[in-house]
C-alpha cells in the first residue's frame, strides 16, 4: 500500500530542491553548551545556592542578563526503538514492540536510570578488555546464568561496568592536501584543497608535513604538530571553511603555493560517529519493559538519542517511532514526539531529542506512533526529574533556597501572579534544614517530601491476544483490546519478587535482559520510601493498595499536592487508583510515630517484616489464569 502522505512530502521536498540524504546512525552528547559553557563542570551536579538567571531591566538576552551561577549539568542517553520479548509470570513469552538501552547498559540492567554524564556517555567500548559487544549484551556476556540472578551473578553484572554509548567510535583521522601556506608575523594561515568541516576547532592539534627545500617546497618552520587557533578563515583562494590558523615559532617563512607535498593531518575524533554493526548487534530484539529508565535533575540539559533499528519479527512493517515525554514542559514542540506536529524517526535513522528540566516530578514517556498499539505492545517507560532542593548545601534553610527560585522567571512559582504555580512556597518557614544526602520529591521548602529510598513503579497491562496477532502478521482488533496480564515494572507476581533483571531468549537465539526493574520495595528501619508510580495501561484502570503501611500521597501528575496559599494537601490512604496516562508520588513511611517540624524525627519505627502492595481488583491478581500473575509485590521493612 502506498503512503499518500509520503508522496505529498516528497513533492514538497523536491519543490525546495533538498538533496537526497542517506539515513544514518548518529549520537550526540556535547560536553558543553551555551548555558553550560565549562565542560569540566558538566560531569557532576553543582550545589544550588542561587538561580542561574536574573533578568535585568530591558534585557532578555541570556548572557547579558545572567547574574548567577551555572546550575545543573549535561546528561545523555541513547535508546533503540524496535522489538523484543518478555516472559510473564506463567512462563508465557510475550512479543513486544519496544525500546531498549543503547547506553548505560549496565546501569539499566542493575535497575538504575541509564542517563549518564558526558564523561561516561562519550566513552567507546573498551576494545582492550573485550573485542566488541555481541547480540544480547550485557545479558550474553554475563554468561549463561539462571534466572533470577544470584547475588554473585549480580556482582558480576556490577563488575561489567560499560555505560557508554553503544557503537560510539572514533571518526577516522583526516588528511587534507594543502593548497597554500602563508605567514604574518608568526601567525600561519593554511588553506587546504577541501572544506574542513571535519570537526576541526580551535584547540585541536593538527600536524603539518611536507618536504623541505631544496628537494621540496615546504620550509621546515611550517612542519610539526601545532594547536589550531582559528578556523573558517577568509582567504583569497577558497571559501573560509577550507582554511585554519596556527602559531609557528619561526617567522619570516616564505609562502608556499600549490605545494605538491604539504599535507595537514587531523587526529581521529569522537564526533557522534557510530558503528552501525554494534548498534544492530545490541539494539535488535533488545526490548525492555519498562523501556529504559531516565532520570535527570532540574537545570540539566538532556540529550536523548533514539535509534530505530527496525522490528525484525515484523519485516512487513516500516514503523516509525518517537519519544513523547508525557505531561512534560518541553523545550520545543519539535521534540514532543507527536508525529502530526513533530518529527518521527524512520528505520535505520537516529535522532537526538533535547530537553530542559524545569520542573521536578514523576513523569513517564512512550512512543507516540499509533499510541494504542505501540503502548499496548510495550513502548512505555519511566522518567523522573529530581528537584533543586537535593542540591542545597548541608544545613542550608530549605525555605530560603526555595525562595531563591522565584528570582528567576524560568523557575519562579509565585501564586500571587501565577494561578498554575505547581510548587508554591510553604505557608510558613518551618526552619527545615538540609540534611546530609537529603533527597526530596519536590522543592517543598519544608522537608516534607524527603525520602530515604525511591522506587519507580510502572503499572501496565497486556492483552496477550493483541500481542500474539501482532507477532503473527494478523490484523489487530483495536476495539477488542482487553488487558489480561497485569504488570508492575513489566513483571507479574511472583516475578515481581525476583531481584535483578529477567532474561528472555529471543528469536535471535540468544538471551536478552527484558524486564530489568525489580519491584521489591525495601525500606530502612524507620525510613521513608518514595514510590514514583505511573500507569500506562491502555484499557484498564488500576488500583494499588498497601497492606499495613499507610500510603501518603504527596504529588499527582508531577505536581506537588499543595494549595496556592502554601498548605500541604497530602493525604493518607490505603489505596490509589490510576488511569493510563497518570502518575502520582506516594511515600510509604516505616515510622509509626514521627516528631514535628522541622526535623520530623522518627520516635517509634514500625516493626520489621514483610508487607504487601497488591491490587484489590481481584481479577487483576492473575494473568488470565488461576493463581498466577497479577499486580502484587512485597515491601520489606528492615
Ligand atoms: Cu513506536
Amino acid at each position: 500500500m502506498f503512503n499518500t502522505r509520503g508522496w505529498i512530502a516528497l513533492g514538497l521536498l523536491s519543490a525546495f530542491a533538498v538533496p537526497a540524504m542517506a539515513q544514518s546512525f548518529r549520537v550526540q552528547c556535547p560536553t558543553s553548551t551555551i548555558t553550560h559553557p565549562t565542560a569540566a563542570n558538566n560531569n557532576s551536579e553543582p550545589a544550588y545556592a542561587a538561580p542561574t538567571y536574573r533578568p535585568t531591566t530591558g534585557s532578555s538576552d541570556y548572557t547579558s542578563g545572567k547574574t548567577g551561577p551555572v546550575n545543573g549539568a549535561i546528561k545523555c542517553q541513547q535508546i533503540s526503538g524496535g522489538d523484543g520479548y518478555a516472559t510473564m509470570g506463567d512462563g508465557t513469552q510475550t512479543y513486544l514492540f519496544s525500546f531498549g538501552p543503547l547506553s548505560g547498559v549496565t546501569d539499566i540492567a542493575l535497575g538504575k536510570p541509564g542517563t549518564e554524564y558526558p564523561n561516561v556517555f562519550n566513552v567507546p567500548f573498551p576494545v582492550s578488555t573485550s573485542n566488541f559487544l555481541v547480540p544480547g549484551d550485557p545479558a550474553t556476556t554475563i554468561g549463561a546464568v539462571t534466572v533470577p540472578l544470584t547475588p554473585a551473578q549480580l556482582g558480576t553484572l556490577a563488575a561489567y561496568n560499560y555505560n557508554g554509548a553503544v557503537g560510539l567510535d572514533y571518526d577516522i583521522a583526516n588528511i587534507a592536501s594543502i593548497y597554500d601556506i602563508s605567514e604574518a608575523g608568526n601567525v600561519v594561515t593554511v588553506i587546504t584543497n577541501v572544506p574542513l568541516d571535519l570537526n576541526l576547532k580551535p584547540g585541536d592539534k593538527v600536524t603539518i608535513s611536507g618536504s623541505p627545500p631544496p628537494a621540496g617546497d615546504v620550509p621546515a618552520g611550517y612542519v610539526g604538530t601545532f594547536t589550531v587557533t582559528a578556523v573558517n578563515v577568509a582567504n583569497a583562494f577558497f571559501p573560509a571553511s577550507y582554511a585554519f590558523r596556527y602559531t609557528a615559532t619561526a617567522t619570516g617563512l616564505a609562502e608556499v603555493t600549490m605545494s605538491s607535498t604539504a599535507v595537514a593531518s587531523i587526529p581521529k575524533a569522537l564526533d557522534g560517529h557510530v558503528d552501525p554493526r554494534q548498534i544492530m548487534d545490541v539494539g535488535v530484539l533488545n526490548g525492555n519493559i519498562p523501556a529504559p529508565l531516565m532520570a535527570i535533575d532540574e537545570d540539566d540539559e538532556f540529550f536523548l538519542t533514539l535509534t530505530n533499528v527496525g522490528m525484525i519479527m515484523r519485516p512487513d512493517l516500516f514503523e516509525q517511532h518517537t519519544v513523547h515525554f508525557h505531561g512534560y514542559p518541553n523545550a520545543s514542540a519539535f521534540y514532543d514526539g507527536v508525529p502530526d506536529a513533530s518529527v518521527a524517526i524512520n528505520i535505520a535513522a537516529s535522532f537526538t531529542y533535547y530537553y530542559l528540566a524545569p520542573d521536578a516530578g514523576t513523569y513517564f514517556w512512550h512512543c507516540h506512533i499509533t499510541p494504542p498499539e505501540h503502548l499496548q505492545m510495550g513502548m512505555v517507560g519511566q522518567l523522573y526529574v529530581r528537584p533543586r532542593q537535593n542540591r542545597v548545601a548541608l544545613n542550608g534553610n530549605l525555605y530560603t533556597a526555595r525562595q531563591q527560585q522565584d528570582l528567576d522567571l524560568r523557575t519562579a512559582c509565585v501564586s500571587a501572579n501565577d494561578i498554575l504555580c505547581s510548587n508554591p512556597l510553604p505557608v510558613a518557614n518551618t526552619g527545615a534544614l538540609q540534611v546530609a544526602g537529603g533527597q526530596y520529591a519536590y522543592n517543598d521548602g519544608d522537608g516534607t517530601t524527603r525520602y530515604d529510598v525511591e522506587y519507580p513503579l510502572q503499572i501496565h497491562g497486556f492483552d496477550p491476544n493483541f500481542h500474539f496477532v501482532g507477532m503473527t502478521f494478523n490484523p489487530e482488533g483495536f476495539a477488542d483490546m482487553k488487558d489480561k496480564y497485569f504488570l508492575l515494572n513489566g513483571r507479574s507476581y511472583p516475578d515481581t519478587l525476583s531481584a535483578g533483571p529477567l532474561q528472555t531468549q529471543s528469536a535471535d537465539g540468544v538471551n536478552h535482559f527484558s524486564q530489568p526493574l525489580s519491584a521489591i520495595i525495601t525500606i530502612p528501619h524507620g525510613g521513608r520510601a518514595l514510590l514514583r508510580i505511573s500507569d500506562l495501561d491502555v484499557s484498564e484502570y488500576q488500583t494499588l493498595a498497601s497492606l499495613g503501611i499507610p500510603m501518603q500521597v504527596i504529588g499527582y501528575n508531577a505536581k506537588l499536592l499543595r494549595d496556592q496559599a502554601g498548605n500541604n494537601l497530602y493525604y493518607t490512604t490505603n489505596s490509589i487508583t490510576l488511569a493510563g496516562g497518570e502518575s502520582l508520588d506516594v511515600i510509604l513511611d516505616a515510622c509509626a510515630v514521627r516528631g514535628p517540624a522541622p526535623t520530623y524525627t522518627c520516635t517509634t519505627a514500625m516493626a520489621a517484616g514483610t508487607y504487601y502492595l497488591y491490587t484489590p481488583n481481584l481479577d487483576h491478581l492473575s494473568n488470565d489464569a488461576e493463581n498466577f500473575g497479577g499486580l502484587m509485590t512485597e515491601v520489606h521493612v528492615n
